[in-house]
């Protein structure tokens, strides 16, 4: 099912019109109204109204995430306040978050995008959907919420966590979508085979799996346990949140919603444009936001994208499931972290050596997260007391600074491997990125 036949199925032709008329809308917006952009343009000696043809978006600067950081928290917004309607902001630090907002018309764009969306996985107004990403800040919970109400499906909000009542009301309730994490939706599945409820039996029939990494192994995982067809979702709090590009059932890629995003894919060591085909990092321009719009934003995500037509009947391009990132940001539980800041929240407490180590694994399907520390030899050869303070101390600064809870591990001096060249700050052992 195709929600918008017209814009999903536009013919190449006549989109690259669409693009190039909004990018030069957005293109204005930006130099209008907002200090950064005006600034960057003059410094590379290029207005607006140079931007002729799609082509030219290459010699436009690239927005990136320091950039958030640097106009922290309102600075980057072409509207002003009382035209803005919803703030969210990405997860992971309480400091300088990344923070967007939403004029009236952007959430509306976004809540379509959003039912486009869930028509990949078929849903219409018979659909009852579970959303059990995360409401608040988080762009996953509420991005979800309007786009399945759009389509007219019966939404149930009930937001992520307490899995045994989660699976309750997917029982009670006959849930037939499920929105959530993919790491997450197997945790659910082991938590019905623990209580003995066989999801097979349920109305269940798709979920929409995205904002953090998995493999195609994963979802055949899940499509067998849950028994429904697992749609990729992809998405980022910059660009919109959830609601950038989505899986068809082809199951081959995901569609970018290209009459609202362009799209490249750049050499992530020296910025040039690749050609489809070719693994780089991917870059986004939005083309119809009001209250943020963005420019070349590079995402840090690696993917690959691909012209051919599907088999779907959409015309927008697909992008490779992402493969990996150009820089250490960690997803843990849906949560980005980057090593960088559990860092800051280590040495702003006494006693701690900069050695650390970052352990990451998967437990049962829940992300779990450990940080060995190596402590002064004082403390360490002190009674056991100071030791379990300071651990306590560090898991409690953890939780409240990053929003996720850690195992501490202190060790003593030079128990951590020492490297010639760059400290090798994690350990990944989840292997979720495709190989
Ligand atoms: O995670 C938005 C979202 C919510 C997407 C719900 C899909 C579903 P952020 O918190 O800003 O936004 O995190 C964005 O998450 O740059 C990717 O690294 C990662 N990510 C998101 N979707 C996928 C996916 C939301 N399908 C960051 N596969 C992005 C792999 C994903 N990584």
């Amino acid at each position: 099912m195709i929600w918008s036949q017209e814009y999903e199925c536009m013919s190449r032709h006549r989109l690259r019109e669409l693009q190039l008329k909004r990018l030069r809308q957005t293109l204005h917006r930006v130099e209008q109204n907002v200090p950064m952009y005006r600034d960057r343009f003059k410094e590379a000696g290029i207005t607006a109204d140079d931007i002729r043809s799609l082509d030219d978006l290459k010699h436009l600067p690239f927005t990136v995430k320091q950039d958030m950081r640097d106009n922290y928290p309102f600075g980057l917004l072409a509207v002003p306040m009382s035209e803005v309607s919803r703030i969210h902001a990405s997860s992971g630090t309480t400091g300088k978050m990344t923070v967007v907002g939403y004029t009236k018309n952007d959430i509306s764009t976004w809540a379509e995008l959003m039912a486009r969306t869930f028509s990949c996985a078929g849903v219409t107004n018979s659909d009852i959907v579970q959303v059990a990403y995360g409401y608040g800040l988080f762009t996953g919970g509420l991005g979800a919420h309007y786009g399945a109400e759009r389509t007219g499906a019966t939404v149930v909000p009930i937001s992520g966590g307490n899995t045994k009542r989660q699976l309750q009301i997917m029982k009670d309730f006959g849930t037939t979508v499920l929105a959530c994490t993919p790491s997450y939706a197997l945790y659910m599945a082991e938590t019905a085979a623990e209580i003995g409820l066989d999801l097979h039996e349920l109305p269940l029939r798709a979920g929409l799996f995205g904002a953090e990494p998995w493999s195609e192994n994963m979802r055949k995982e899940i499509e067998a346990k849950l028994g429904i067809m697992a749609i990729d979702i992809y998405g980022l709090s910059e660009i919109i949140g959830p609601g950038v590009a989505s899986e068809c059932p082809e199951q081959n890629g995901l569609h970018v919603f290209e009459d609202h995003f362009i799209v490249e894919i750049i050499d992530p060591a020296t910025g040039e444009v690749l050609p489809p085909g070719q693994k780089g990092e991917l870059v986004f321009t939005s083309l119809t936001k009001e209250a943020f719009p963005i420019v070349r934003y590079r995402t840090r995500d690696i993917s690959i994208l691909y012209e051919e037509p599907c088999l779907c009947g959409r015309t927008h391009v697909r992008i490779h499931r992402i493969m990996g990132r150009t820089d250490d940001m960690l997803i843990i539980r849906g949560v980005n972290v980057f090593p960088s800041q559990i860092e800051s929240v280590l040495l702003e407490i006494g006693d701690i050596e900069p050695h650390y180590q970052l352990v990451v694994d998967r437990h049962d399907n829940l992300d779990d997260l450990e940080i060995w520390i190596e402590v002064s030899e004082k403390l360490f050869s002190d009674e056991v007391s100071g030791l379990e303070d300071l651990e306590h101390k560090i898991k409690e600064a953890i939780h409240s600074t990053l929003g996720i809870s850690a195992r501490i591990k202190l060790v003593e001096p030079k128990t951590i491997p020492r490297s010639e060249g760059k400290a090798k700050r994690v350990i990944d052992r989840r292997e979720i990125y495709p190989s």
